[in-house]
């Protein structure tokens, strides 16, 4: 247990449950702690995290969390795909438990909150519990989930994925990573998180409920503390393999060149065009791109790219999709190139459960908390649990609508008010027939 639960223990109350606050400071150690692991100092001094999936600093950090759920007396079980779930006991075990939890993976260039926070919110919350010595009906499970980034392994939410049958584990297992190459499988075992528990899970949770920040300038712009997450945007991620003829920069006449960089450019700004005539919701990202042989002098002979391409709506992200693939066919033809496309990622966009929905609002609103309603733009694990029990999501406030970056912050009173919602909508969850 924390230092300072452990002197609390002792006077364990059964307070009014309703009444139940966490303990923030104790929850911003837990996140500086964790923080600290694979920690990134930016240009001003920011502090944020690169811990992608399954790499040294994810084993580290997994193994922090873990040591803390223990603490906690959690019964602790990692399945085949590395998903961790940590369980408080309920007074009737035979019932499913409630589940809260989020992800420890970070991007590269990751915070220090984005996923954590749904980790170590839970924690915080099963620790107020247990020191102020309330019981609940269903056991309440705190998870954290392999690889939600995709970042190095894709699709992201990969692990809670599996978890609810969407994926098959052996096809998971071997996936090749973006970066080295080197197989899921393998980098599971080699920090020793190759799980005995089965996955898919053999039994779903009664609920999910997700804490996690906003990661954009909604709430901050609006001036509201609280995001009753309504659902998940659809997600496309594509891979181009775009080849041409390599060539002399100098000697090499325009009208003669068949030039991927060329052509990996004009898609770039292609689909910011999309997205702006689209408007609405739709959002489109070129984030990775890597030209081959990426010389100075040398008209490059292949180039890949990954799109990400996102709307609330399926008809629409489809729409978006059809435009690409159109503009890919006729700079394909127009340049003499052949473009490769290997489907990174593809969600539809989800829904959350209405009951779900309205727990979260009024609970938040009942602590005194302003509230709206949203969708959420960035995927989460919530929006897998959601194939298999009802779920819902808690959003804090991100300051200047930043994350994904070293810069991600939520202001220590956010975090209050976000893990307080917490507590007791897992409370009234835990506590339901
Ligand atoms: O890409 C996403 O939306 C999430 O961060 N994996
Ligand atoms: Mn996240
Ligand atoms: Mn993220």
């Amino acid at each position: 247990m924390d230092a300072d639960t452990a002197d609390t223990a002792d006077t364990a109350d059964s307070a009014d449950p309703a009444a139940l606050r966490i303990d923030v400071d104790r929850l911003l150690r837990r996140l500086d702690a964790l923080g600290e692991i694979g920690q990134v100092i930016g240009p001003r001094g920011e502090r944020g995290c690169a811990r992608l999936a399954l790499t040294d600093a994810d084993r580290d950090g997994r193994d922090l969390v873990v040591g803390w759920m223990r603490d906690l007396g959690l019964a602790v079980s990692i399945d085949a795909i590395g998903n961790v779930v940590g369980v408080r006991a309920g007074d009737d075990p035979a019932l499913a438990p409630v589940m809260v939890g989020s992800h420890i993976d970070t991007v590269r260039t990751g915070g220090r909150f984005d996923g954590n926070l749904g980790v170590l919110g839970g924690l915080e919350v099963v620790e107020t519990l247990i020191t102020h010595g309330v019981a609940t009906r269903r056991p309440v499970a705190v998870a954290f989930f392999t690889d939600e980034e995709g970042a190095r392994f894709q699709p992201d939410m990969l692990g809670s994925l599996v978890y609810v049958g969407g994926l098959a584990l052996e096809d998971a297992l071997d996936v090749r990573a973006a970066d080295d190459g080197a197989r899921l499988g393998d980098e599971l075992a080699r920090i020793g998180y190759a799980g005995p528990t089965p996955c898919p899970t053999a039994a779903a949770p009664h609920a999910y409920v997700e804490l996690h920040i906003e990661q954009g300038p909604v709430l901050e712009d609006a001036g509201v503390t609280i995001g009753v997450v309504t659902g998940v945007q659809g997600i496309s991620w594509t891979e181009l393999t775009i080849t041409g003829q390599s060539a002399h920069a100098g000697t090499t006449p325009m009208r003669l060149r068949r030039d991927p960089g060329y052509v990996a450019a004009e898609l770039t700004a292609g689909v910011r065009a999309i997205a702006r005539q689209m408007g609405g919701s739709q959002v489109a990202t070129v984030g990775r791109m890597e030209f081959t042989p990426n010389l100075v002098n040398v008209v490059p002979s292949s180039v890949t790219m990954t799109v990400d391409l996102r709307n609330t709506d399926e008809h629409l992200l489809q729409q978006a999709e059809h435009r690409f693939d159109t503009s890919c066919r006729r700079l394909a033809d127009d340049e003499g190139v052949t473009i490769e496309r290997r489907t990174l990622a593809r969600f539809e966009p989800v829904e959350f459960d209405a009951r779900m929905i309205d727990l979260v609002e009024t609970t938040a609103t009942r602590l005194g908390l302003s509230t709206m309603r949203m969708p959420s733009g960035a995927g989460h694990d919530a929006q897998m649990l959601a194939r298999i029990c009802p779920t819902s999501m808690i959003f804090v406030p991100s300051v200047n609508g930043l994350s994904h970056n070293l810069a991600e912050l939520t202001e220590a009173t956010d975090l209050q008010a976000g893990t307080d919602v917490l507590l007791q909508v897992v409370l009234q969850l835990a506590n339901d027939g």
